[in-house]
């Protein structure tokens, strides 16, 4: 909206010329989100803390978890607004790529609330059940993978890093492919969401990688001599980026060891999908699986886990899954496993803007 009302005054008073940038919108954008969110919180926490959305914590679990229990969560309500809000305030809100990135975040959003809600206020211990959020997340996902689809122009190759050659074309597919990467972050960063300022801290070092593909992406000549795909309209996504890495550390500043908050289902159920959404309007969808790599790390330990649970009838090949659950268990302090965890994540978003190069 600032965007819509300031820029035209760039007739009478030349330093309003600023605003038509990417750059500056996107830096303004991220401060923005961090402020609602730094600013806010400690309101947001106190109003939780006196509506008892407290989290439950299951018993069968990590013992250091047990002093947990009661910690506000949904916070995750916070960083959404705070995302939207500044995207809304910064953005060209004439480009659909904007509407299809606030269309996920908020439907998934719901989706995480209603979750939440039946948790945490309706104190039914399972919430929404799989088959219901699945068939919700793949009608979100299918509804975002036919508008990135529908938009004048997408490409639908598939971009594979490392290989500048190859780039199938999935024609149609490419709207079930791009709900399968969609619902898959969902819900790999949904598992990740389990130690403090675990999943915030590659969610918004994902974003601000993304951040910089979106630029490049959406601006012509340096993809031209980048040799990428180069998405017209795809530039303002560098905006979302931006306020969606803000909203995440101002938010980290609060669910950091020990949290005050957590984001709750609300939280990691849309932040995970939008970065999903992210990959595919960039296309850079294979990708997110280098620089969303912790998200995947997690999801697989998971996955072989609960194969091989029963396959074996009970055996098990970590101490408890997902990934982190695992050192915790051998004695590794929480804030550790943390901090390992980030490096991780920034050395494989580092590995992942090398494919600029790398080709
Ligand atoms: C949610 N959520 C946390 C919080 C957060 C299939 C199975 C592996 C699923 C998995 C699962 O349910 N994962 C998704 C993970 C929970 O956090 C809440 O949930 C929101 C995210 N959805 O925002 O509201 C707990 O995580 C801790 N936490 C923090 N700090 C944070 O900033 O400490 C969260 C955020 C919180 C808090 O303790 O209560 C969760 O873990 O429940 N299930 C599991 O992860 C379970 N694993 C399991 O059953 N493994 C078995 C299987 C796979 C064979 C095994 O390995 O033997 C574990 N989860 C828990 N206890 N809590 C097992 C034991």
């Amino acid at each position: 909206m600032l965007y819509h009302l300031l820029y035209p005054l760039h007739t009478y008073l030349s330093v309003f010329n600023v605003f038509r940038y990417i750059t500056f919108r996107t830096i303004y954008a991220s401060l923005t989100a961090f402020f609602i969110c730094f600013l806010l919180g400690p309101w947001v926490i106190k109003k939780f803390s006196v509506m008892q959305v407290g989290q439950y914590i299951r018993d069968d679990g990590p013992k250091s978890h047990h002093d947990k229990a009661g910690t506000p969560t949904m916070g995750g309500i916070l960083i959404v607004s705070a995302i939207v809000i500044s995207t809304l305030l910064w953005s060209d809100l004439t480009n659909p790529f904007i509407w299809i990135v606030l269309f996920v975040i908020i439907g998934y959003g719901l989706v995480g609330f209603i979750d939440d809600y039946l948790m945490q206020i309706k104190k039914q211990s399972k919430g929404l059940s799989v088959s219901k959020k699945l068939v919700l997340q793949f009608s979100l996902a299918l509804i975002a993978g036919f508008l990135v689809y529908a938009s004048p122009d997408f490409s639908t190759h598939v971009t594979i890093p490392f290989f500048k050659k190859l780039s199938p074309d999935f024609g149609w597919g490419y709207i079930l492919f791009a709900a399968i990467v969609i619902v898959g972050a969902s819900n790999a960063v949904n598992l990740t969401d389990g130690l403090d300022g675990l999943a915030i801290g590659p969610v918004s070092i994902a974003a601000a990688t993304y951040m910089i593909f979106a630029y490049v992406a959406g601006h012509v000549k340096i993809a031209e001599y980048l040799q990428i795909n180069y998405v017209a309209g795809c530039g303002e996504i560098t905006i979302f980026c931006g306020a969606m890495a803000g909203a995440g550390l101002g938010f980290l500043w609060f669910n950091s060891y020990p949290a005050q908050i957590f984001m709750g289902d609300v939280g990691s159920l849309s932040l995970g999908a939008v970065l999903g959404t992210i990959a595919v309007v960039t296309k850079q969808e294979i990708l997110l699986a280098l620089v969303g790599g912790l998200f995947v790390i997690e999801a697989l330990s998971v996955i072989f886990q609960v194969g091989f649970f029963k396959m074996t009838s009970g055996r098990r090949i970590f101490k408890m899954a997902p990934l982190h659950h695992h050192f915790e268990l051998k004695g590794w302090p929480e804030p550790k496993v943390i901090v390992r965890f980030w490096i991780i994540a920034i050395a494989l978003a580092l590995i992942a803007m090398s494919t600029l190069k790398l080709r």
